[in-house]
């Protein structure tokens, strides 16, 4: 098959410089005229995505199961575009993506609640709808702790803006990220690289710099079809 371009995802806490990070990588790759989308999620220009704003600005309100369920299909919105996009050889890097809906929703008390018997069981249910998504080739996950995060600014304008909840958000990302770098059948292949935790706490540059060392060696493309997250 012919080489695609790489899915290349940025995730992490509130505040800790996704927006900053995807805004100078993508700029780095359009300085070397490398074809490249820029995506974020929730995206808030669709139909879908307006409702989670509203709902993200506490002007309206929504049942848990039900806000997951959306952002779930604000993804699934997209999810032809990035696939065409990248088998077309545009670079997709994405500010926030699945990992992001699972770790919110699961940190929820109310989520967790509806399966009384184990944590894990509401884990499966929040990824149940985001199986089969485009699968990214390279997840970066900016880790800040939620008091570093607290010092920046804007912190605690929006709904999940609070410590404890970080707290929670930040578990479920860790678990997460254990998940994705499990080697298969005790093999250590290629997943390993798949989630990478970088500390976010330091300076925009140093932060930056590490972002193009994990980048770089994806744009000259990658050899596999477009995977399926969770398949
Ligand atoms: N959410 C969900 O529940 N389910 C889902 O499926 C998805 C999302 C996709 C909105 O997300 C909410 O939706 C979010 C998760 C939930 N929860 N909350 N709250 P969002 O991505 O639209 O908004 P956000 O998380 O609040 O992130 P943000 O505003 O995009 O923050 P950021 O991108 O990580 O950080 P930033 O804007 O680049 O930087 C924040 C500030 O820190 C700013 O003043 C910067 O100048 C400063 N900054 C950045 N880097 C540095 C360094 N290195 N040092 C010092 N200061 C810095």
């Amino acid at each position: 098959m012919p080489r695609r371009a790489p899915f290349i995802v940025i995730e992490g806490l509130d505040r800790s410089g996704k927006t900053t990070q995807t805004s100078l990588l993508h700029s780095h790759l359009e300085s070397l005229k490398i074809s490249t989308k820029l995506l974020k999620f929730p995206d808030r220009t669709t139909a879908i995505g307006k409702m989670i704003d509203s709902y993200l600005r506490s002007q309206s309100e929504l049942d848990d199961h039900a806000i997951h369920l959306l952002f779930s299909a604000n993804r699934w919105e997209l999810a032809p575009t990035i696939t065409s996009l990248l088998t077309s050889g545009t670079l997709v890097l994405c500010d926030r993506y699945a990992f992001s809906g699972i770790a919110f929703s699961a940190a929820k008390p109310s989520l967790r609640a509806t399966f009384p018997s184990t944590e894990n069981d509401a884990l499966l249910w929040c990824r149940a709808p985001d199986i089969s998504l485009p699968a990214p080739d390279l997840t970066i996950f900016l880790d800040i702790t939620p008091d570093q995060a607290k010092l920046r600014g804007g912190y605690g304008e929006e709904r999940y803006e609070k410590e404890e909840m970080q707290k929670r958000v930040r578990e479920v990302f860790h678990r997460l990220g254990e998940e994705m770098s499990s080697p298969v059948d005790g093999v250590n292949d290629s997943k390993d690289k798949r989630w990478v935790v970088v500390d976010a706490g330091r300076e925009r540059e140093v932060v930056a710099r590490e972002l193009w060392q994990l980048v770089e060696p994806l744009i000259e493309g990658v050899d596999e079809e477009v995977g399926r997250l969770w398949e």
